[in-house]
C-alpha cells in the first residue's frame, strides 16, 4: 500500500512525552517506537522522556501528522510562555473565537507623564495619589471609546522596576510608547524601545506634555527616529499621537489610533474554555486575606470555581472588576481583582480554573517550609563569607515590589560589607518578624506596609528597630547608609612642612616643649607630628601649641624659628625631625554593579 495514498493520521503529543505514553499515542508497540528512535540515533527506554521536536520527526516518519498538545493537566504548573503559547494557538484555530479587548500597556521613562495619561483617559485622579508621584505596581484599567473597550496596563518607569515592565510587555497586543515632548528619549525609553522592537509588539507613539513652554515635539521624533522608531508623518511605520493630558488634547486621536490598529489585528480569545490568566499584583489584606489582582487572557472566570495560582489554590469567593464593582464573571482581557486564595502568589503566576475538586493545603505548612529555606541560605552566608554583615528583615506590600527592591539591593558590592536578608516576605510585619531579627540584630525594614500591634509592641520591648517606607528609593538610601556606616573611612593626609629640633626646654611624661626651625613648608598649630630620626619614624603625637618669640601663633613659615608643645609619649632629641601633617577622614560609599 502506497502511503502517501492514505490519509494521514493527526496526533497531538504534549511537550514532553514518555516513549511509552508516546507509543499510546500513536497505537503501535513500544519495540516498534524504540527501533525508530534508533534509527534517527536515539537510543530510548519505555520510561525516557522526549521532547515535543524529537517525538514529532519519529511520528512523521512513521506517518503521522503531529502537533502540539497544549491543553492544560490537572495539577500542572503553567509558565507565562505557555499560556502565551495557549493563546496564540488558539486564535490561529480560530475556533469558538470572540473578539476581546486589546490589552494596551503604557510605558516610558519615569514622570514621562503615563499615569496621568491614563487618568485622563478615565478622567479619575490616581496620580496624585500615588507615594512621591511615581507608579511603584502594575495596575490595570478598562475603559470605553465608540462602545468598544480597551484594556489598559499602567507601568512604572522607575529604573527599579525593570521586571514589572517587562510584564507589562509580556501581556500586551499593543503598546504605547510614552514620551515627554520637555524631555525626549531617556534611558528607560531605550529599554522600552528595545522590549517592544525584540517582541515585535504593534506600537503607538504618545509625545506627551505638549502643552509645556519647553516642549519640542519635532527633537522627539527626531530621537526616535535615530533609533529606529521612525513615525508615520516621517515614512516610517509607528503611529504618532502629541498629546497633553493637562489641558485633555490629543487624547481622542489616541484612542482612536488604539482602536484602528485593534481593528486590523482583530485580538480574540475563546469564552468557552476555563479561564487562565496571569497574576500582576498580589498582597495579603489583614481583613480579607491574600488578594490577586489578575488579568484574563483567555477562557472566563467564575465565582465559587476552584483555582491554581502558581504554587497555591483557592475557590474564587469574591472578584471585583476595576472600580471595584463585584462581579460574576470575568471575561478575556478583563483585570479583576480575586478573593478566596490560600496564600498570597507571586507576581507574574499563572491562574487556572480547575474542574475536578481539589484538596486545600494549608497555608501554614507552605510559609514553615519556606522559612526553613531562608534560614538555610544565610546561614551558608555567615559561615563563608567573611564580611561585615548588615542584617535585614524586608516586608513589602505586595510580590512586585519586593521583586524589585531585592533587585536593586543586589547590585550594591562592597569588599568589606554585606547584606544578609534574614527573612523577606509579602505582607504586614508581624512578632515572627521581630522574633527573627531579635536574634540577628537586624533592622525590620518595610515597604509599604504597617507592624502589627503586637508586633510593634514586642518591638519596642526587645529594641528592634522597625523602619518604613512608602517611597522605594528612600528604602533604597536607607539600606544603602546603613551598609555605608560599617565602611572604615579612608583616612587622606596632607602634608604640611618639617621642623628640626634644636632644644629641648621641658620634659613631661605626655608631653614636651621643644625648640626648632621650619626647613620645608610650615609648622601648624594642632596639626599632627611624626618624630624622625635618622629617616624612621619613632613616634607621634600632636602639635599642641605653637609659639614665636613667646606669642601663641597658628602658623610658623619656612625657616623661621618656633617654640612647639608635643603631646605624646614619644621622647624627642635634639636632632630629630618633626614631619607636621593633617588627616582628613573620608567616608567611603557603596558602589552598585
Ligand atoms: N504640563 C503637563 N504636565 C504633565 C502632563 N502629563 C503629566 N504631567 C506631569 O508630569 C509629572 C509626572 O506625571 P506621571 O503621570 O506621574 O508620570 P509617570 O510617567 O506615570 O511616572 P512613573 O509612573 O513614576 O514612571 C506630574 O507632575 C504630572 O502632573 C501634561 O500633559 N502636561
Ligand atoms: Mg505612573
Amino acid at each position: 500500500m502506497n502511503t502517501s495514498e492514505q490519509v494521514k493520521k493527526s496526533v497531538h503529543i504534549p511537550e514532553t512525552v514518555t516513549v511509552k505514553r508516546f507509543s499510546e499515542i500513536l497505537g503501535v508497540p513500544v519495540s516498534k517506537t524504540i527501533t525508530e528512535l534508533l534509527k534517527n540515533k536515539i537510543l530510548a527506554t519505555i520510561n525516557d522522556e522526549i521532547d515535543f521536536e524529537t517525538a514529532s520527526i519519529i511520528a512523521q516518519d512513521m506517518g503521522f501528522e503531529t502537533e502540539k498538545d497544549l491543553s492544560v493537566k490537572e495539577g500542572e504548573s503553567l509558565t507565562l510562555e505557555k499560556l502565551l503559547e495557549i493563546c496564540k494557538q488558539e486564535s490561529e484555530t480560530k475556533e469558538n473565537l470572540r473578539v476581546r479587548p486589546s490589552i494596551v500597556t503604557i510605558l516610558g521613562h519615569v514622570d514621562h507623564g503615563k499615569t496621568t495619561l491614563l487618568d485622563t483617559i478615565r478622567k479619575t485622579n490616581v496620580a496624585a495619589t500615588e507615594s512621591g508621584g511615581i507608579t511603584q505596581h502594575i495596575t490595570a484599567y478598562q475603559t470605553k471609546k465608540r462602545g468598544k473597550v480597551i484594556t489598559f496596563i499602567d507601568t512604572p518607569g522607575h529604573e527599579a522596576f525593570s521586571s514589572m515592565r517587562e510584564r507589562g510587555i509580556s501581556l500586551a497586543d499593543v503598546a504605547i510608547l510614552v514620551v515627554a515632548a520637555d524631555d525626549g528619549v531617556r534611558p528607560q525609553t531605550e529599554e522600552v524601545i528595545q522590549y517592544v522592537k525584540d517582541k515585535g509588539i504593534p506600537t503607538i507613539v504618545a509625545i506627551t506634555k505638549i502643552d509645556k513652554p519647553t516642549a519640542n515635539v519635532q527633537r522627539v521624533k527626531q530621537e526616535l527616529g535615530d533609533r529606529d522608531i521612525l513615525i508615520e508623518e516621517w515614512g516610517g511605520k509607528y503611529m504618532c499621537c502629541e498629546v497633553s493630558s493637562k489641558m485633555g488634547k490629543g487624547i481622542d486621536e489616541l484612542l482612536e489610533s488604539i482602536l484602528l490598529l485593534s481593528e486590523v489585528e482583530n485580538f480574540s480569545a475563546n469564552p468557552k474554555r476555563d479561564g487562565l490568566g496571569i497574576v500582576l499584583e498580589a498582597h495579603l489584606d489583614p481583613q480579607k486575606g491574600p488578594v490577586a489582582t489578575i488579568l484574563a487572557k483567555t477562557g472566563v472566570f467564575k465565582v465559587g470555581q476552584d483555582v491554581f495560582v502558581g504554587k497555591t489554590i483557592g475557590r474564587i469567593r469574591r472578584m471585583e472588576d476595576w472600580t471595584g464593582k463585584n462581579v460574576t464573571e470575568a471575561v478575556p482581557s478583563m483585570p479583576i481583582t480575586l478573593y478566596g486564595l490560600e496564600a498570597v502568589p507571586n507576581a507574574n503566576d499563572i491562574v487556572q480554573v480547575v474542574k475536578t475538586k481539589i484538596r486545600l493545603r494549608s497555608g501554614s505548612q507552605i510559609s514553615s517550609s519556606e522559612e526553613s529555606s531562608v534560614k538555610h541560605r544565610i546561614n551558608k552566608i555567615l559561615e563563608s563569607d567573611a564580611r561585615k554583615k548588615v542584617n535585614v528583615v524586608l516586608k513589602a506590600d505586595t510580590q512586585g515590589s519586593l521583586e524589585a527592591i531585592e533587585q536593586i539591593l543586589d547590585t550594591f558590592k562592597s569588599d568589606e560589607v554585606v547584606l544578609q536578608y534574614i527573612a523577606t516576605g509579602v505582607g504586614s510585619i508581624t512578632e515572627s518578624d521581630v522574633r527573627l531579627a531579635e536574634t540577628s540584630e537586624t533592622v525590620i525594614t518595610g515597604f509599604n506596609v504597617e507592624a502589627t500591634s503586637v508586633a510593634k509592641r514586642l518591638a519596642e520591648e526587645s529594641k528592634v528597630e522597625i523602619k518604613t517606607f512608602k517611597i522605594i528609593y528612600e528604602l533604597i538610601d536607607n539600606v544603602k547608609s546603613r551598609m555605608e556606616a560599617l565602611l572604615t573611612p579612608e583616612i587622606i593626609r596632607t602634608d604640611v612642612g618639617e621642623v628640626d629640633v634644636l632644644a629641648i626646654f621641658k620634659t613631661g611624661k605626655k608631653d614636651m616643649i621643644v625648640g626648632g626651625k621650619v626647613r620645608k613648608g610650615r609648622a601648624k598649630n594642632g596639626c599632627f607630628v611624626e618624630v624622625k630620626r635618622n629617616e624612621n619614624i619613632i613616634g607621634r603625637g600632636k602639635l599642641a601649641n605653637l609659639q614665636q618669640n613667646k606669642v601663641n601663633t597658628d602658623e610658623a613659615k619656612q625657616s623661621t624659628e618656633c617654640g612647639i608643645t608635643f603631646e605624646g609619649e614619644t621622647k624627642i632629641k635634639i636632632g630629630d625631625t618633626l614631619a607636621c601633617f593633617f588627616e582628613e577622614q573620608k567616608k567611603k560609599t557603596i558602589q552598585t554593579v
